[in-house]
């Protein structure tokens, strides 16, 4: 039995650009990533991840302004914990992205995103990211560098995905 633990990442994306942190310490350190963290007993997981985001870049996301775009789920070799990550995307955001004890946050272009320094997976999945499509997708790793198999899929929104994932 998998032991669950929520996380949130959130990408602030313009027309041609996303919003990218690279992080400074603890669990991915020195990769380029969203933004995001674990959800605290307290809060709902759409209030972390604004949280989060301001935490680690001072941008300011409404809760209501973030739309739940996919679902991750990573899970390592040996190691009971699922990651099960939520992950929001939004264009509506105040102030100007700023350099934190966590993350360094700095602009890429959609066809100049960073894939050789971040994890692995993203290079799966950020595809349907920028095309702003929802998606479900699922990693296992071997260490932090393997990808031993994965899933990943298409769904219509995150409602329907959430709905029926219910069922089974
Ligand atoms: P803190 O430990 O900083 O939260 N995260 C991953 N993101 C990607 N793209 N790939 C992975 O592959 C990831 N595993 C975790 C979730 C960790 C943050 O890193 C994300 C959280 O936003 C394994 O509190």
């Amino acid at each position: 039995m998998l032991l669950k633990k929520v996380y949130t990442l959130v990408f602030v994306k313009t027309e041609s650009q996303v919003l990218l942190g690279l992080k400074k310490r603890g669990f991915g350190v020195n990769k380029w990533n969203g933004f995001g963290g674990k959800v605290e007993p307290n809060e709902t997981i759409i209030d972390a991840a604004s949280r989060e985001m301001k935490e680690e870049s001072c941008i300011v996301v409404k809760p209501c302004d973030l739309k739940n775009i996919a679902h991750l789920e990573f899970t390592f070799e040996g190691d009971p914990v699922m990651m099960d990550v939520r992950v929001f995307a939004t264009n509506k955001f105040e102030g100007t992205p700023t350099d934190t004890e966590e993350m360094q946050p700095k602009w890429f272009k959609f066809d100049d995103i960073p894939y050789k320094d971040m994890w692995p997976d993203d290079r799966y999945w950020f595809p349907y990211l920028l095309q702003g499509k929802s998606f479900y997708a699922r990693f296992h790793y071997e260490g932090f560098d393997k990808i031993l198999n994965y899933k990943i899929e298409e769904v219509e929104s995150m409602v329907a995905f959430y709905a029926l994932k219910k069922e089974t």
